[in-house]
């Protein structure tokens, strides 16, 4: 993934957690990369090798940590400029949850070696939807919930997301129902 990812994992941790921490999760998962180049990429085993030695480290279960990891990239990718990047998406949160393949295609165009995943919405409605995710990375469901509760919070709204599809449990994608309030 590309080194902002890993930019804003280690700016979570650290602004959580402090900066000695981070650098002991950093030993801990035997990465040796000084510091991480936002525009380059890295091999995704780098972040989910972070990611473990975090929630070993800090002793929290990586739904948890990947969680609240999603709400922060939304914060943090608006910081570092890619706000409008997310405004231009859409004016309300079912807008830009429909637009979410257009927005990874406008990234990508810039920075050939994103590979982003697929979202598509069902039952598209007032007060929700149902957002489907496919991935070719696992296990990082939980970051997406933490993503819309991310966008969810840009919008000033509350929302409750469940997961109604499981990759873990057999089913072929992740999806989520989500009530906005
Ligand atoms: O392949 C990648 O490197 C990659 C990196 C980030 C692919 C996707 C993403 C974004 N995605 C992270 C979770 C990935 C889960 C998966 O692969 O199954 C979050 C997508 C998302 C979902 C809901 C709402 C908002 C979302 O993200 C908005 C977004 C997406 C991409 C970027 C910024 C905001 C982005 C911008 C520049 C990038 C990389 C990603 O690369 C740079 C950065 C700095 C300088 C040059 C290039």
């Amino acid at each position: 993934m590309y080194g902002l990812v890993n930019r804003a994992l280690q700016e979570f941790i650290c602004t959580h957690h402090g900066e000695k921490n981070w650098q002991a999760i950093k030993a801990m998962a035997g990465v040796e990369v000084e510091f991480f180049v936002r525009m380059e990429s890295y091999p995704d085993d780098i972040t989910y090798r972070l990611v473990g030695a975090a929630c070993k480290s800090l002793n929290i279960e990586p739904a948890t940590l990947l969680r609240e990891f999603g709400r922060h990239w939304v914060l943090f990718t608006g910081q570092e400029g890619y706000g409008s990047l997310l405004d231009g998406a859409g004016s309300s949160l079912q807008e830009i949850l429909t637009n979410l393949d257009d927005l990874h295609v406008r990234v990508g165009l810039m920075y050939p070696a994103l590979k982003p995943p697929s979202f598509s919405c069902s039952d598209v409605c007032e007060d929700g939807l149902t957002l489907h995710y496919f991935s070719g990375r696992p296990g990082l469901a939980p970051m997406v919930m933490g993503l819309i509760e991310g966008l969810a919070e840009r919008f000033g709204k509350t929302l409750t997301i469940r997961q109604s599809c499981d990759r873990n449990a057999g089913d072929d994608h992740d999806s989520f129902d989500i009530r906005i309030a």
